[in-house]
């Protein structure tokens, strides 16, 4: 028996180190590895899952290709060389034809790795295909908050040992970051740590929280108006910090005033009492922190909602108080590891939430799908669907399991888990890294990213050298400025090493400081100030919220843990407006679409608004992405998921 070191590729804040037990080329168990602090050796269902996945009896194990006789579609079953021929002549053709702005890449984060996910972009980066801007997750965030603060970095997971205050904000942590919830948990045990939850519904997190503050979806810039009218109006506000390192404080404080305790309460549905109190406690127990969610970014205007809060810390002095997400203050040359500057193309970029429409339109006819699952995971899903599955839009999927995508694919191919490969792969939310030993041979005949791209490069008898570099040099450039205490070597030889992360009093705006009244919104013609967009819903319509549960990353896991459950959170006022019961079946709709799908009865969502697990198949086989609108966010481009609009009625 021997145990191999490696970490967590899944699309997941924590990035887990992993020890992994293996005899004859066979994983006996996995366990969390204690060798990082923030990880702290213990593993989430998806990690302990992963075995099951791995000898999953939905792997891809060959390369398929679709065919048609008179029981209908099959796949049939062919050698690499024969998959990579074919799909090398559609590619030809394609571009050939249509030119190479008609081939589109698909790809997302089923695997993290550098080598898995950013190396193989060198190949469509040298043929001039369409991308994705990539903004389905964290990227509406980002730019809320980076209008204000540069980039969008801040608070580290061990500092959270120290807080005294936690306020978690759109965040189920409990759920999504397990890691960084158990730091918390740990924090209130030894020190009396008070944690907050703000969140429209009483999620996991909220539940377990010392105070659950209930805003109605899509109001929390006005909470966090009234949060600051709370310290300003008390003179709790550092005002040496904010002269020194803030701009636009002045127009911040007028507009803060413009909200009283009558206009919060409107559109926040919290009382005054509580706003106080939650600025009161804040203000008082120093050091504090917000851990801002990306669930709340997820929305109409989520990334107002994000800029907002982020503004909350510089009141009380603190730089940069506050955590979202640490991927943009880490010095990574992606756009050398993918290509992006060494092609002379210009590649094209659409939109990651409209690709439904955008595949509808016609103008791709080959789409190239890796590392994600949009057949179930974008919004819009009638259009992804029905996009896939046009004659003329020739796609192929390399995945390690039997996805909705994979079904629809002209071509399947056979990748390795990241169980069965060599590679790196950074958290986004703290700074300790190893090597990703590979554990296992890979399964079948699944093959790695980044020999598919190499082999599909010959095939096409692509010359550039930089296409065959070899992927660990190029990996050795990519990350000549990463490390605080080595070099890849190093990490290669087996050491945990640090990331370097910007300072955090560095402000990476024009003035060089926090822009309360941000230059850069003036110039891009957004509001310069956080701006609370109207709420309002019409009567008969519910906001339907929707986010991820302990046992499933997106759309993984049914293999080991069964469907995710098909049920939809509402409360008994509206249920018994409805005349609905505990477990009725009800239809969810609007004018995309409609999902049917059992209801809870329950308090823990406020009237008029709803909950599912994400991304569930209602009970007539709707994946409930069809419910969802595809159209980008103003700010960032990020979805809307959580501004979902649908009316209800009882399941025919
Ligand atoms: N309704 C709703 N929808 C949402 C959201 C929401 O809040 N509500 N949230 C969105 C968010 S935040 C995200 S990040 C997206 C995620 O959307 P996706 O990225 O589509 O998520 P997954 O379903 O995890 O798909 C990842 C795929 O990668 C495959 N994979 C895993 N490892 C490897 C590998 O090593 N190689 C290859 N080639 N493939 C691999 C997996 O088998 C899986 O099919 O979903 C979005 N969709
Ligand atoms: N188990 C598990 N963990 C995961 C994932 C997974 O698929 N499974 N996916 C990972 C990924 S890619 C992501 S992006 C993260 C996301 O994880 P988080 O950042 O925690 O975000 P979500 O879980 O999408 O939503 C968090 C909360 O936001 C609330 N919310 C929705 N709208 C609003 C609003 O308008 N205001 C406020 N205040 N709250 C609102 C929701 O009710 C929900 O409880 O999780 C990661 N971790
Ligand atoms: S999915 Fe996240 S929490 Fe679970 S084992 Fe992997 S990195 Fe850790
Ligand atoms: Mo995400």
């Amino acid at each position: 028996m021997t145990i191999i070191k490696t970490v967590c590729h899944r699309d997941c804040p924590d990035t887990c180190f992993i020890d992994v037990e293996v005899k004859d080329n066979k994983i006996i168990s996995m366990k969390g590895s204690t060798a990082n602090p923030v990880t702290q050796g213990f593993l989430c269902p998806r990690g302990r899952g992963d075995p099951a996945r791995v000898y999953s009896k939905d792997r891809v194990l060959y390369p398929h290709i679709r065919s048609r006789d008179n029981d209908g579609v099959k796949f049939k079953r062919v050698s690499w060389k024969e998959a990579i021929s074919f799909i090398s002549s559609k590619l030809q053709e394609a571009i050939q034809i249509h030119g190479e702005e008609s081939v589109l890449l698909l790809d997302y984060a089923g695997n993290q790795g550098f080598l898995a996910m950013q190396y193989p972009h060198r190949l469509w980066n040298a043929l001039g295909a369409t991308k994705t801007d990539y903004a389905l997750c964290s990227a509406s965030g980002h730019k809320g908050i980076g209008l204000h603060y540069g980039l969008a970095y801040g608070v580290q997971p061990e500092e959270l040992l120290d807080m005294e205050i936690i306020i978690y904000w759109g965040n189920n942590a409990k759920v999504s970051s397990p890691h960084m919830w158990t730091l918390s948990h740990k924090a209130r045990k030894d020190r009396g740590t008070t944690i907050i939850s703000v969140d429209p519904r009483n999620s996991e997190t909220s539940q377990v929280a010392d105070m659950w503050v209930s805003p109605r979806p899509g109001s929390d810039v006005a909470l966090t108006y009234g949060i600051a009218r709370y310290l300003i109006e008390n003179d709790l506000v550092d005002t040496d910090f904010i002269e020194r390192s803030s701009v636009g404080f002045q127009q911040y404080k007028e507009e803060v005033l413009t909200w009283t305790p009558e206009r919060l309460e409107d559109v926040t549905g919290v009382s005054w009492d509580d706003i106080a109190k939650l600025g009161s406690i804040y203000a008082n127990s120093k050091p504090g922190t917000f851990m801002i969610g990306l669930g709340l970014q997820k929305s109409l205007h989520g990334a107002e909602a994000a800029r907002a809060v982020s503004l909350l810390p510089s009141l009380l002095g603190y730089n940069r108080g506050f955590h979202y997400s640490d991927s943009r203050g880490i010095d990574i040359d992606f756009a050398y590891l993918g290509g992006n500057r060494l092609t002379n193309k210009n590649c094209k970029t659409i939109h990651h939430v409209s690709v439904g429409s955008e595949l509808v339109s016609g103008k791709f006819k080959f789409v190239f799908v890796y590392g994600c699952n949009p057949a179930s995971t974008l919004p819009n899903q009638k259009s992804v669907r029905s996009g896939f599955s046009k004659k003329e839009v020739f796609t192929v999927v390399h995945d390690t399991h039997w996805t909705e995508t994979a079904y629809l694919a002209d071509v399947i191919l056979p990748a390795s888990t990241y169980l069965e490969k060599e590679d790196i792969n950074f958290s986004n939310h703290h700074l300790y890294t190893r090597i990703s030993r590979k554990v296992i041979e890979p399964s079948g005949e699944s093959k790695d990213e980044v020999s598919l791209m190499h082999s599909l490069a010959k095939e096409l008898g692509l010359k550039e050298e930089w296409l065959f570099e070899d992927p660990w040099k190029a990996l050795n450039k990519t990350l000549a400025a990463t490390f605080q205490d080595g070099t890849l070597a190093d990490l290669k030889g087996g050491k945990v090493l640090k990331l370097k992360l910007k300072p955090m009093n560095e402000y990476q705006t024009p003035s060089s400081k926090i822009e309360f009244y941000s230059s850069e919104a003036e110039e891009l013609g957004f509001s310069p100030l956080p701006e609370q967009l109207p709420t309002e819903i019409e009567e008969g319509w519910f906001v339907l919220l929707n986010s991820s549960i302990p046992k499933y990353t997106h759309s993984q896991f049914i293999d080991v843990y069964g469907p995710i459950p098909q049920i939809v959170w509402i409360n008994p006022v509206d249920a018994k407006r409805l005349d609905i019961k505990n477990n009725d079946e009800i239809t969810l709709f609007n004018d995309l679409g409609e999902v049917t799908i059992n209801a809870t009865v329950t308090n823990n969502t406020i009237p008029g608004v709803l909950w599912t697990p994400r991304p569930l198949t209602g009970v007539k086989g709707q994946p409930l992405n069809v419910l969802t609108d595809g159209s980008p966010q103003v700010i960032g481009s990020g979805p809307r998921f959580n501004s979902t609009k649908v009316k209800v009625k009882r399941a025919d």
